[in-house]
């Protein structure tokens, strides 16, 4: 017998306190638990059930899918297909969205994930994730498009991520506050093990891939510099460095520890802005980072307040202990 709080408890006890609420939103969230729990059981299982390694398939940003990708893609879309919440889903696996075929009703929220985020480190045992994110239908629902994903970061009903390391957990915001939850494998529920997550405004740790130092712009080299002189530089402070490569990993330890990540804009592609995708990883990774009190931002511009313009958009991404990332923003004003 546990004695914690189950995540289907929280959630029906978080949708009490909203007025008129129809058990909608809980019933989604349940068919997303239910995904996060299946694949956390393949990612476990790995090579025993032969699913690791590439497929022989590239998504639309060119990228080599690895198997789990697909298959990953694949069970959030059979778990969250069927049941009459949603109107049309999107993914960073899929080229286009995915309206919801007409056997199954619709209804009046989007869905907008990345199945398995930092999947090249899945061959190597290293922390993978699910990011996700929830958003109103504006349009006809009898009629979804891309177009109904255009909304900014703000706009989120909800987002989270499940992060599949040495223990999987789940860390949600609806927008009151993070709450993290541990799933118990001998009960198969998530249990409420981290309520109200913060992060602490100050920190002594970066994430970046120091591999691209060249391509960045000035701000950014003027951070990490500073950040390496240590003690006797101009932020008299020794810093700590990380990178993990996942992005749900390092948010993870940003949440518990504190830190500040950076993806930010460079060079190495004039075509993009930047690596991360703004719908699947930056919007909810931002939503929950402010929620917890810390801060997120291009370098120029909040994330949540960006206007998206198209499904696979990238953005630069500057998130975690709000006096760092402020400090990173001023330099790009000066
Ligand atoms: P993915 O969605 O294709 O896995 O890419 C996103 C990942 C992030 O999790 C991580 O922060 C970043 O890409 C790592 O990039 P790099 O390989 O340049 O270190
Ligand atoms: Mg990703």
């Amino acid at each position: 017998m546990h004695n914690g709080t189950t995540i289907t408890q929280f959630i029906i006890e978080e949708q009490r306190h909203i007025q008129g609420a129809s058990g909608d939103f809980t019933s989604l969230l349940n068919d997303i638990i239910t995904a996060i729990k299946v694949i956390s059981n393949v990612v476990n299982k790995g090579a025993l059930i032969g699913v690791m390694g590439s497929a022989e398939s590239e998504n639309v940003q060119g990228e080599t899918q690895k198997e789990l990708d697909v298959i990953t893609n694949e069970i959030f879309i059979k778990s969250n297909e069927w049941a009459g919440h949603l109107c049309a889903m999107a993914s960073e696996e899929m080229d286009d969205i995915y309206p919801i075929p007409a056997q199954y009703p619709r209804g009046k929220y989007l869905l907008v994930f990345d199945p398995l985020d930092g999947s090249s480190n899945v061959d190597v045992n290293i922390s993978v994730g699910t990011i996700f994110s929830v958003l109103r239908c504006q349009g006809e629902s009898d009629a979804p498009s891309a177009q109904d994903f255009m909304q900014p970061g703000t706009q989120q009903v909800c987002a989270g991520y499940a992060l599949y390391g040495s223990s999987t957990m789940l860390v949600l915001t609806s927008g009151h506050g993070v709450n993290g939850f541990t799933l118990d494998r001998d009960i198969g529920e998530f249990i409420l093990t981290h309520p109200n997550m913060t992060i602490p405004e100050d920190t002594k740790e970066f994430a970046i891939n120091a591999s691209n130092q060249r391509f960045w712009e000035k701000p950014v080299q003027r951070y990490v510099e500073e950040a390496l002189a240590g003690k006797t530089g101009p932020r008299a402070k020794d810093f700590n460095m990380r990178w993990v490569a996942s992005m749900v990993a390092e948010v993870h330890r940003i949440l518990m520890r504190g830190g500040i990540f950076m993806y930010p804009k460079d060079t190495k592609d004039p075509t993009r802005a930047g690596k991360l995708r703004l719908l699947y990883e930056a919007n909810p990774m931002s939503f929950i980072v402010e929620q917890a009190g810390g801060a997120s931002s291009t370098g120029r511009e909040r994330i949540l307040d960006v206007q998206p313009d198209g499904l696979h958009q990238r953005v630069p991404v500057i998130l975690g202990s709000r006096n760092e990332v402020e400090t990173v923003i001023s330099y790009h004003k000066a």
